[in-house]
């Protein structure tokens, strides 16, 4: 395989897992970073532990507790520069995510775009981190809300967007005022590292430690962090086992999180919908990314007037998509992340087949050439339900799509909202009644529901995340900035007298 890509980015055969201003002379577990397109060992990592974790929390906080006095607009011009260096960097940094999490090249690019869109959205936010005024019922006295720095942000990200979900956090976090504590996935940190090189060039000597970056295990690294008092907000993207160690553990210590957990979004297909468009949103949703975004569709709800055709399109549809070298042009589908999601998808296929479903399509591993066979590959899967089954109701990261028939708009929206999570969800449809059924407070339960478009796929500009077992949390677009800052309302009294709120007379004082 071409590791060009390493060299262009500053990746060492041995690196650093913390950057604390400097890299640190880490001492953890030397960790293999393998790839998951063949199994082989694209570079090493030396762990960071708590001691490093420490010197990492304390130099963000200081780069912090200046660049909080930095005018925003100030701050918006280094995340400027930094959008530049993604630009500059896309092709490398696109491969590196392709060859770290096996996504196709296609997307590892177009995950670089979604951090250089993010870059752009942030340097316009950091001229218009808006407050308000508000009217003051006391005469000569004027009220306002401020938005202050918060501090250091702990952000900790998941192995299939290596790069964007740091971004999402990241460019905000920097020209909200905030410094950056990040703990990327241990399957991907060699684009954390990268990143980081990249973020702490344009940073710079006396900015640079805002840069935080703490690769190393759950249990020292992760666990100092969540404890952190210097730590105002935990930002953290992953499973909901994850989001559920990670909300009461930072919430003891009244700490602010914003999770981003596990999605299991649903496409509703309407007998009226446009089928062409909705089997190309379905393969792109279901297929694309291996089955491993938090927004994957993994359910379709389908009219059943049309549910033998549209699955009939489909299985042709997913005939079509080669399996294969992600970095290959062509190749549709690339590897799981590892073995061990290689088995998840084993076992969820084995248990709807028990619980009643039937594989339409695909349902096995996928035959490779020889030199992938370190990979984990599997086959996008499409299971046929009657009903929504136990395993339906799960999220298993892989390409399994449920196909559930339904009667009507109503019992679309009832199946959709019918599971702990509560992501993302989508209506292809021609009929504007239910649409707006779809997206209007009766409708989907979840933080995104779009129409005529899939599930995943989000761009950057609206808020992202949802509901219920997704954590609630909002990153990215819209004003999901405010989680990344501290609200302040002031009253000034600007007269000669000292009126007290709500008319209160208090003696002759
Ligand atoms: C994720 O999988 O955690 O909407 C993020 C999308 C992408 C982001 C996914 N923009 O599919």
């Amino acid at each position: 395989m071409d590791l060009s890509c390493l060299k262009t980015l500053g990746i060492d055969q041995t690196n650093s897992g913390a950057y604390a201003g400097k890299w640190r002379k880490t001492k953890g577990e030397a960790m293999a970073v393998r790839s998951p397109i063949d199994g082989s060992t694209l570079a090493t990592v030396n762990l960071a532990d708590a001691a490093d974790y420490a010197e990492v929390s304390r130099g963000s906080l200081a780069a912090f507790r200046r660049w909080r006095e930095l005018p925003a607009p100030k701050r918006g011009e280094y995340v400027r520069l930094m959008g530049e260096r993604f630009r500059q960097h896309k092709e490398a940094l696109g491969r590196l995510v392709t060859l770290e999490t096996g996504k196709i090249l296609p997307e590892g690019l177009g995950e670089v775009q979604e951090c250089i869109d993010i870059a752009d959205f942030a340097v316009g936010l950091s001229r218009q981190l808006y407050g308000l005024t508000i009217a003051s019922e006391r005469r000569y006295h004027s009220m306002r809300e401020t938005w202050h720095p918060l501090g250091p942000v702990g952000i900790v990200t998941a192995f299939n967007f290596p790069i964007a979900v740091w971004a999402w956090n990241a460019m905000l976090a920097l020209v909200c005022g905030d410094g950056l504590i990040w703990k990327p996935s241990l399957k991907t940190p060699l684009t954390a590292i990268a990143m980081t090189k990249i973020a702490a060039e344009v940073l710079g000597g006396e900015w640079q430690a805002l840069a935080g970056l703490v690769i190393g295990p759950d249990s020292t690294v992760g666990s100092a962090l969540l404890d952190d008092p210097n730590v105002p907000l935990v930002s953290a993207t992953g499973s909901t086992r994850m989001g559920r160690i990670v909300g009461p553990r930072v919430a003891q210590r009244f700490g602010r999180t914003l999770l981003e957990l596990g999605g299991n979004n649903a496409m509703v297909v309407m007998d009226d919908a446009d089928l062409d468009l909705a089997v190309r949103a379905i393969v792109f949703g279901a297929v694309g990314t291996a089955g491993q975004r938090c927004t994957t569709t993994r359910r379709l709800l389908v009219h059943y007037a049309i549910y033998e055709q549209l699955l009939g399109q489909l299985a042709a549809a997913y005939k079509q998509c080669k399996i294969g070298n992600p970095l290959e042009k062509n190749v549709l589908v690339g590897p799981l992340v590892d073995e061990a999601a290689a088995k998840a998808f084993d076992h969820a296929v084995r248990s709807a087949v028990e619980q009643g479903g039937k594989v339409v399509c695909g349902g096995g591993r996928a035959k490779v050439p020889g030199p992938l066979r370190g990979g984990a590959y599997v086959q996008p899967t499409i299971i046929r339900c009657d009903e929504m089954l136990p395993i339906v109701r799960e999220e298993t990261f892989a390409p399994i799509l449920y196909v559930i028939p339904v009667e009507s708009v109503d019992e679309a929206i009832a199946l959709n909202n019918d599971v702990p999570q509560g992501l993302s969800s989508a209506i292809f449809t021609n009929n504007v009644r239910s649409a707006e059924q779809f997206m209007a407070a009766g409708g989907s339960d979840c933080g995104i529901a779009n129409v005529n478009i899939g599930t995943s796929g989000a761009e950057i500009g609206g808020a992202f995340g949802g509901e219920k077992e997704t954590g609630g949390g909002r990153e990215s677009g819209s004003d999901s900035w405010k989680a990344y800052m501290r609200r302040q309302t002031s009253t000034v009294n600007w007269g000669n007298e000292l009126p007290l709120s709500q008319g209160i007379r208090f003696g002759n004082f």
